[in-house]
């Protein structure tokens, strides 16, 4: 227990509410891991995987009913309707208060609270914040553990300090009626009730880190994103970073763990985040960012030794997999893992699955929770309190048509321009339709905790505190050709964009301008060594069929006339000058 009498008489308070059978303070340690994970096993939450084939791991099947974000009954609660804006769901607190309390009043009877003290960020940097989650799900503990610093390292960053974010998470009995994530921005509190899955529950990754923190930011003057970071090493040891933001499901991991192709012998891509970037300028001019997460809740379907060697290194131990398949001898599948399907599995719901079974055998949001230490290549920047100089920002979505492989910003405002029209097909991260294009600006739609016209606002402000900007760029890896196949081979092949982007950045290459932004010219851009793809096949992923985009534009008005009277004339005007340039 801390000496903090703020976290104590708060913790009081809660455990009056939720009347819990015993509080559990969580120490972080390895003794108490190996105690939970007994007592997780001995209540049917997990099941230990086969220990030669898996040291350290466990499945989770979650209920059916909650196996993604739910975004309708997430809310952002504020004094005023204005601050949430037109793209959140809004509550007044008061009312959003006495709704969750009314849930959350013995709720916990005959169960254990748990009290999860957690640092987000490296221990020391300026940008790292701790909070508290109160919990009565053992299965949050054990993912909380893996995601953020948890334990006593967090009691020490916050000292006596009151400003911590307060957090807390009910089970009740997971009744998607009864399924509230409401944040309290002016409050820094998050309470979830209903829910035990993910970014749900997980209160520190997508409650704290994002809307949270983009609140945070923005009244102290930084960055709270849905961005990746990497390092980029050349063969002369030259190192650069980037940051990219695609919306969930979109390749951020992917492209975070990248491995170079053959062709670019030398060279190296270094994790440091795969999902959140704190982000804030520089004393030098430059804006720097930290990744406050501490382990990485990936997409299982779609991950394996070719796509993506280092994520498989990354979950081979201690890992907890979550709405995977599960087979008798205590192994995970899921579509588009490595080798055959098994011949005989339990499916994501524990029911028997056949390679002959026209069901799924993982949930599509299947995910795996791995200790960000296990990845291969991880940076070691990931510790450093001041963070990386970022030379480039990368918007990315899902796009079957429109929209090129990759393209430049003109200049700053352009770029804010490029991120707030961003377009992409939905996922199976968010409950809801699949593959339909919706805006989502900076991959923030079900992310940016205040009004989305003050968002872009503060993005432009951004602009004159900061002597040496990074540049901006669009990329694209999904567009499709007419037999629905991808234009692009994508994944370690991504690095050739990449090269592109961080060439720009060194202004070591050219470009040629197009109504879109700069595009790189095949003698600008690396196809060595690729199979059945040239300069002819570069022409096509990168092509600007007008028709499309005077659909596109109009399509982007839609959120911009939501939005309307929040929206920074800078983005008509943007609009105005990409409308004539077409
Ligand atoms: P969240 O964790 O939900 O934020 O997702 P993410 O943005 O980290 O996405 P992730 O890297 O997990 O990729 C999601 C899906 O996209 C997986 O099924 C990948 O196999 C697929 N994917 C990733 N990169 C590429 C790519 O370059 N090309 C293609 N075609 N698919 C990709
Ligand atoms: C996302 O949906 O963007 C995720 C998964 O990273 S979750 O933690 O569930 O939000
Ligand atoms: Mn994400």
């Amino acid at each position: 227990m801390p000496e903090n009498s703020t976290v104590t008489s708060w913790v009081k308070e809660m455990v009056e509410l939720c009347q819990p059978d015993q509080v559990f303070w969580c120490d972080g340690s390895e003794e108490e891991k190996k105690t939970l994970e007994r007592l997780a096993v001995e209540k049917g939450l997990l099941t230990p995987l086969n220990p030669s084939r898996w040291p350290g791991c466990f499945h989770h099947r979650s209920n059916p009913n909650d196996v993604a974000r739910v975004e309708q009954c997430t809310y952002i609660c504020t004094e005023t309707e204005e601050e949430a804006g037109p793209t959140n769901n809004w509550m007044a607190p008061a009312s959003a208060y006495r709704i969750l309390k009314n849930l959350a009043r013995g709720g916990m009877k005959g169960r254990t609270l748990y009290v999860i003290p957690y640092l987000m960020g490296p221990p020391g940097s300026p940008l790292s914040r701790v909070g508290v989650e109160l919990t009565d799900s053992l299965y949050v503990v054990l993912n909380m553990r893996i995601m953020t610093r948890m334990g006593a390292i967090a009691w020490e960053e916050l000292g006596d300090r009151s400003d911590f974010n307060r957090g807390l998470h009910c089970l009740l009995d997971v009744d998607p009626a009864r399924r509230y994530i409401c944040h309290f921005p002016q409050d820094n509190t998050i309470i979830s009730v209903g829910s035990g899955y993910g970014g749900n529950v997980l209160l520190g990754k997508k409650c704290l880190a994002l809307r949270i923190a983009s609140w945070l930011g923005r009244k102290e003057g930084w960055l709270a994103e849905h961005m990746l970071i990497l390092g980029v090493e050349s063969p002369e040891g030259e190192r650069t970073f980037v940051a990219a933001a695609f919306p969930s499901a979109c390749g951020k991991t992917n492209f975070a763990m990248m491995i170079p192709p053959d062709r670019f012998k030398g060279w190296k891509i270094w994790t440091v985040g795969d999902d959140i970037a704190w982000m804030q300028p520089g004393p030098d001019g430059r804006l720097y960012a930290i990744n406050p997460e501490n382990g990485y809740f990936g997409v299982a379907p779609g991950t394996n030794g070719k796509s993506n060697p280092n994520a498989m290194a990354t979950i081979a131990r201690d890992t907890i997999f979550t709405n995977t398949a599960l087979t008798a001898d205590g192994d995970v599948w899921w579509e588009g893992m490595d080798g055959p399907p098994p011949a005989e599995c339990l499916d994501w719901k524990g029911e028997r699955w056949t390679p002959a079974s026209k069901e799924k055998a993982a949930h599509p949001n299947s995910r795996f929770t791995a200790p960000m230490r296990n990845n291969p290549m991880l940076a070691s920047e990931v510790e450093c309190a001041s963070g990386v100089p970022i030379s480039a920002l990368i918007f990315g979505g899902r796009r079957a048509t429109t929209l090129p492989l990759v393209c430049e910003a003109f200049n700053w405002v352009h770029g804010v321009y490029l991120g707030a029209t961003m377009g992409s097909e939905t996922t199976a991260a968010a409950t809801g339709a699949v593959g339909q294009v919706r805006r989502d600006p900076m991959a923030m739609l079900p992310f940016c905790g205040y009004n989305m016209g003050g968002y872009f606002r503060h993005w432009l402000n951004l602009r004159k505190r900061m002597k040496f900007p990074p540049r901006i760029f669009q990329v694209n890896w999904f567009r499709k050709g007419a037999e629905g196949e991808y234009l692009w081979p994508g994944f370690g092949e991504n690095m050739r964009v990449l090269r592109w982007i961080i060439d720009r950045c060194h202004g070591r290459v050219g470009a040629n301008e197009t109504p879109l932004g700069w595009s790189p010219r095949p003698q600008d851009f690396d196809l060595e060594g690729m199979t059945g793809f040239g300069p002819a096949e570069l022409e096509r992923v990168q092509n600007i069929n007008i028709e499309e985009w005077r659909r596109e534009v109009i399509s982007q008005d839609e959120l911009f006339m939501r939005i309307y009277s929040f929206l920074p004339k800078e983005m008509i005007f943007q609009r105005e000058l990409l409308v004539a340039r077409l």
